[in-house]
């Protein structure tokens, strides 16, 4: 155990800190319970009124994770993992949020967060080695770690569609969907967006509404996710090794056991080569992407899995008309691939229609519904499926700075630098996880959370017990790290269509690859910087 530093300054409120910790996702909980079994005090400051954070806002229709259950969960505690049951294969949004409050009343986490307080700005004073940090409402804490374990998909992309605050019905975004539930019955519903939370809302949403409108901007590829109860035996046969399985995972690219094939799709006999495509459409998995070894890498072998979706949409969607529209021309992957449970199929209900807004751009939001092209939609209310401004968003809206009152915003101006995605130089003392320039959301997230967790509290135990006051991120190594992370995307065909992954989504935003590709390369390269004593880190005696 360290010796904690400085204290409240009373019992009743305390506003000093060792450790400030803003989100209380997965991330956030982890991180608080591993500074306090340091000895830290430690205090997370939440937005919302709940823990879960993803899990906690995104309660749309549908909403589940598309990574199986038993692999998105934590390993941290081998009890917590045994005495876990999930109920599905993918387990729904309401099951993950069970488990995410399970954790924080196992581990006694609530104690040590504030729920409805959001930070606004961060400060480091350099005479005292401190974080100054605002929050709404509320006063000023200060602490010696500042944590932002704020999601790289936390913040909601409202589009700026003229006439939004016209419409006089209700609107939604499936990032911030409330708590009771939305009743669909009867109603005329226009939702624009066709990315993963569209793809899992619009099947249920369609069953409920008198009509849905779908607007697409770009067509996405799904595989369907055979999702269904978890079996009891294979439960079993992994909860008999859990380690095991967590080892192999953790030497798998994504992170997750994707049954990665090493061979070429365009070697492979054609007959093999579709026999492996549609055993993996039946499978119902996010590795339909690792048929083969050069799909995410080879733009002719890329075209191969695309062509093979796109006629199972040819397939599925009984009007032709609508099924080319819905057939995507991009490359498979750059994009996040999806999981769905009927999503093409529902444009075969007489109750949905489909606008392509490529050809029909809409023009303006009416106090009746929007205008797209030519045609005036009438709407009870509106769904804004319309994403995140991912991995710098829920940054960009605190205002940090660090040394010499330099702000993250100003450093960021052409793109977030991140050394590891866990510091930015200028910033002593402030880690980020998941930040840009690790695996993060190109991974198995939980488990790569819990990798950032660890190595953030191991760097904490070496700056306290060499006696160090700061530690931060080296200018060169932090240029060649994100050179490093745009060199790697580049040998794939990732950049190569407008992703939130690049920051395309969101006008203006500096496109910049910001996930790093691989995540045994990435696992090694922390160790190797700690081993190393923290190469690449500068630390303040
Ligand atoms: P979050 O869960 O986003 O938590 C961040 C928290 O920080 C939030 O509660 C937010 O309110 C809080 N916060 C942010 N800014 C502030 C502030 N200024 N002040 C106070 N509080 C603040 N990943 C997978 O690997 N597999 C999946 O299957 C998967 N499914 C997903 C499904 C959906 C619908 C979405 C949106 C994402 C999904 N993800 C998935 C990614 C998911 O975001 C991560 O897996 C994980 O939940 C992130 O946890 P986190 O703690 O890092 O961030
Ligand atoms: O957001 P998105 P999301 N006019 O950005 C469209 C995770 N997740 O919330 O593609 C018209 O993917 C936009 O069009 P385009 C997962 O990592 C996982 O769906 O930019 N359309 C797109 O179709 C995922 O990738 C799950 O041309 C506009 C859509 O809105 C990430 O979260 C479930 C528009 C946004 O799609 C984000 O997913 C949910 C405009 N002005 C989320 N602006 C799982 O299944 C945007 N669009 C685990």
């Amino acid at each position: 155990m360290l010796d904690t530093l400085d204290h409240g300054t009373s019992q009743e409120t305390p506003t000093a800190f060792d450790a400030i910790i803003v989100g209380s996702g997965f991330a956030g909980l982890y991180m608080l319970h591993k500074l306090r079994q340091l000895g830290l005090r430690a205090r997370i400051i939440e937005a919302g009124s709940g823990p879960g954070g993803t899990w906690y806002w995104n309660r749309y229709p549908g909403a589940r994770c598309d990574v199986v259950s038993m692999e998105y969960s934590y390993q941290f505690s081998a009890e917590l993992q045994q005495e876990w049951h999930w109920s599905e294969r993918y387990a729904t949004q309401p099951e993950i949020l069970r488990y995410v409050n399970h954790v924080a009343e196992r581990f006694d986490l609530l104690r040590d967060i504030t729920f409805n307080t959001r930070v606004t700005a961060a400060r480091f004073d350099e005479e005292t080695g401190r974080w100054h940090i605002n929050v709404e409402p509320g006063a000023e804490l200060t602490a010696r770690y500042c944590i932002m374990a704020t999601g790289c998909l936390s913040s909601a992309n409202m589009p700026a569609i003229p006439g939004v605050a016209r419409f006089s019905g209700p609107t939604y975004h499936t990032g911030h969907w409330p708590h009771a539930g939305v009743d669909f019955t009867g109603r005329r519903v226009g939702i624009i967006g066709t990315g993963s939370s569209a793809l899992q809302s619009i099947p249920l949403i369609a069953e409920q509404a008198a009509h849905l409108t779908v607007f697409q901007r770009t067509a996405t590829y799904s595989i369907p996710a055979r999702n269904a109860p978890l079996e009891a035996a294979q439960e079993a046969r992994i909860k008999a090794d859990y380690a095991a399985m967590r080892a192999h995972n953790w030497q798998q690219p994504f992170g997750v056991d994707f049954q990665q094939r090493t061979d070429s799709a365009l070697t492979s006999p054609a007959a093999e080569r579709e026999r492996e495509f549609e055993a993996r459409w039946q499978r119902g998995t996010l590795g339909f992407l690792a048929a083969f070894g050069d799909l995410l890498t080879d733009s002719a072998a890329n075209e191969l899995a695309a062509e093979f979706i796109r006629n199972k949409i040819r397939t599925i969607v009984k009007d032709p008309v609508v099924a080319e529209t819905l057939v995507p021309r991009q490359v498979v992957g750059c994009k996040r691939l999806c999981l769905d449970t009927n999503y093409y199929e529902t444009f075969n209900r007489t109750n949905v229609t489909l606008v392509d807004v490529n050809a029909a751009p809409i023009r303006e939001i009416t106090a009746a519904g929007l205008h797209a092209g030519d045609t005036a939609y009438q709407f009870d209310c509106l769904v804004f499926a319309t994403g995140f401004d991912a991995m710098t968003g829920a940054l960009d809206k605190i205002d940090i700075r660090g040394r010499q009152g330099l702000a993250l915003k100003e450093k960021w101006q052409a793109g977030p630098r991140m050394y590891l995605g866990l510091a930015t130089a200028g910033f002593p003392n402030l880690f980020t996880i998941s930040g840009p320039g690790s695996p993060s959301v190109l991974s198995n997230m939980l488990p790569t959370i819990e990798q950032h967790v660890e190595w953030i509290t191991d760097c904490i135990v070496h700056v306290e017990a060499s006696q160090h006051r700061f530690i931060e991120a080296l200018p060169a190594a932090e240029d060649a790290w994100v050179e490093h992370v745009n060199a790697v995307a580049h040998t794939t065909l990732y950049p190569h269509c407008n992703s939130w992954y690049l920051g395309a989504n969101i006008p203006g935003k500096p496109r910049l690859f910001m996930p790093y590709i691989g995540v045994p390369p990435y696992v090694e390269k922390c160790r190797a910087v700690a081993a190393n004593g923290y190469e690449g880190f500068a630390l303040t005696p």
